[in-house]
């Protein structure tokens, strides 16, 4: 899978380089390209934001920049393009994605509160796809008419992290990157490792995960459920099931009211 993000704080992005996102780049599974949005500033300040038509606070960020990034972005070509065009294209072209097949649509990504949830549903959808652009932005979001510009050329998704302000689109760039990049074929060591993942879709959709245990058996005083040393693995399952049922009751209640009786049923036999 190819990722472009074009930001004015490419530095924000370096945790991209550590752990499962970080192997993964290394492996040729993932490849990251990072782009300094300043980059594509004429004037002598590298400016990208001017005051709001119609007045109001903050600074909205001007089209021209974003214009041009994104029209040189695309351009590299995706997952078959190899130029890093101005900016700053980290990390070595590794191959290995697919999309050898000539050009190919982007999903354009760009982070807002005001956007559409950001679920697992939509991670597992972005998993599936060749190419993702993100376009974090700074300061009350990008002129309007660069989102419309680009929606005729790319898949354009407005994507939110949760009902919260942030200062900007890169924490959530990093989050969704690592949501998608783990769903990546060979990127998890254990490919049933999301099979239970809460928020996965499938029999146990909405709900979440119980608690989990690991050794010593015993640890300040503290043992582990007897049950999880019993061999039965029915009664292993059913107890995970009451447990996830509890935890979700109790965290998000939201969650159990659409829970139907037979995808808990389904979760037993599942596990
Ligand atoms: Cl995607 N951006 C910002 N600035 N704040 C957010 C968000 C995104 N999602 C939740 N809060």
């Amino acid at each position: 899978m190819r990722v472009d993000i074009v930001t004015i704080f490419p530095e924000y992005l370096e945790p991209l380089n550590v752990s499962l996102v970080g192997k993964a780049r290394a492996r040729g599974d993932l490849d990251v390209r990072v782009h300094d949005l300043r980059a594509w500033t004429h004037d002598r300040h590298h400016t990208v934001d001017d005051t709001p038509y119609g007045g109001g606070p903050g600074m909205v960020m001007k089209p021209e920049p974003w214009g041009e990034a994104l029209d040189a972005v695309l351009a590299a070509g995706g997952p078959s393009g190899g130029a890093d065009g101005p900016g700053r294209g980290d990390g070595a072209r590794q191959g290995g994605s697919e999309g050898s097949e000539g050009p190919c649509e982007p999903v354009l990504v760009v982070p807002t509160p005001s956007g559409r949830p950001f679920t697992q549903e939509l991670a597992v959808e972005l998993s599936g796809k060749p190419w993702l652009v993100f376009t974090p932005a700074r300061y009350e979001g990008i002129d309007r008419r660069v989102i419309e510009e680009y929606a005729t050329r790319a898949d354009v998704r407005e994507v939110s992290i949760g009902d919260y302000v942030l200062a900007g689109g890169e924490a959530p760039v990093l989050v969704m990157v690592e949501a998608v990049a783990r769903l990546l074929p060979g990127v998890l060591g254990n490919a049933e490792s999301h099979r239970d993942d809460s928020f996965a879709p499938g029999a146990m959709a909405r709900l979440l995960e119980g608690p989990v245990y690991t050794k010593p058996p015993e640890w300040r005083g503290r043992g582990i459920p007897e049950v999880l040393v019993s061999g039965h693995h029915g009664r292993i399952a059913r107890w995970r099931r009451d447990q996830a049922l509890a935890r979700t009751a109790a965290n998000r209640p939201d969650l159990v009211e659409q829970c139907a009786p037979e995808e808990l049923d389904q979760h037993d036999r599942a596990t």
